[in-house]
């Protein structure tokens, strides 16, 4: 299962690629990467505050919840690799996640790469636990970084029943290629997005719907 910013719209979290998804004017390309960090930390930074105010307003909506369901009965077999950084399937009640893209409450220290709960402003971040130095960054994968977990991924797709991706557009590698891979082994793919997808040429199945109401149809 992979899911993407689609999934979490209906909760209120925006976008990246839809209308409302840009920030303050700029595209998630050019605030999302670790030159746009070196060049102006303030702005990055607060580009992350908000958005980790803006969770704490938000709840998982019906989409999280289905896929709760669907892991009391399918249990390990079905892990949830998500590329956002919010912790909503979390608190829905998910309980095998990988966050691909890093987790928005957690910093980590540039100096000895240990992580530290990012629970209030990083503008004002107090030093690392670790080691005491005061070089703590958001703790996402920004382009140009390798994403966390990869070997585990590409095993568990290779080995794949099933490929299931809910709301991305298929439009950021590696994750856009995770389709090609699970059905070169075998897997049957199937979409659940609100429109077609870039990839959605490699899916057996795509279906066109809001997240909310195609994921807990699938699952139910
Ligand atoms: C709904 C809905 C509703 C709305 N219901 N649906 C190959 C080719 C070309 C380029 C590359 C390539 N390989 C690598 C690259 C470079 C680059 C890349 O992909 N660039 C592209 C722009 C072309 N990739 C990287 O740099 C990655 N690293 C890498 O490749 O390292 C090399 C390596 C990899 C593996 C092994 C070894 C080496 C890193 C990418 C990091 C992306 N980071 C971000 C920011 C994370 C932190 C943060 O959140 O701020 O991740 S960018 C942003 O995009 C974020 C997202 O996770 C990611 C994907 O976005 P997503 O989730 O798809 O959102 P949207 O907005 O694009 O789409 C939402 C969809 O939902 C839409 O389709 C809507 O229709 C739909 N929707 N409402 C259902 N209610």
């Amino acid at each position: 299962m992979l899911t993407g910013a689609g999934i979490s719209a209906e909760s209120g979290v925006p976008t990246f690629r839809d209308a409302d998804g840009l920030w303050e004017g700029h595209r998630v390309e050019d605030v999302a990467t670790p030159e746009a960090y070196d060049m102006a930390p303030t702005r990055v930074l607060r580009f992350y505050d908000e958005r980790r105010a803006a969770l704490a307003r938000v709840e998982p909506n019906a989409a999280h919840h289905a896929l709760v369901r669907l892991e009391e009965v399918l249990g390990e077999d079905l892990l949830v690799v998500t590329q956002n950084i919010d912790d909503l399937h979390e608190r829905a009640g998910s309980r095998h996640v990988v966050h691909m893209h890093g987790q928005l409450l957690s910093a980590l220290c540039r100096v000895c790469e240990g992580r530290v709960p990012w629970t209030r402003e990083l503008v004002d971040h107090p030093p690392c636990p670790g080691c005491g130095h005061t070089e703590l960054r958001p703790d996402v994968v920004w382009f140009g970084e390798i994403p966390y977990e990869m070997d585990r991924i590409l095993h568990v797709l290779g080995s794949a029943h099933t490929f299931v991706s809910i709301g991305t557009s298929g439009a950021v590698y590696p994750a856009a290629g995770f389709v090609q891979h699970a059905r070169r082994s075998g897997a049957r793919t199937i979409e659940l997005n609100l429109e077609p997808s870039e990839g959605s040429m490699w899916f057996h199945e795509s279906h066109q719907g809001r997240a909310g109401e195609l994921v807990p149809r699938w699952v139910d």
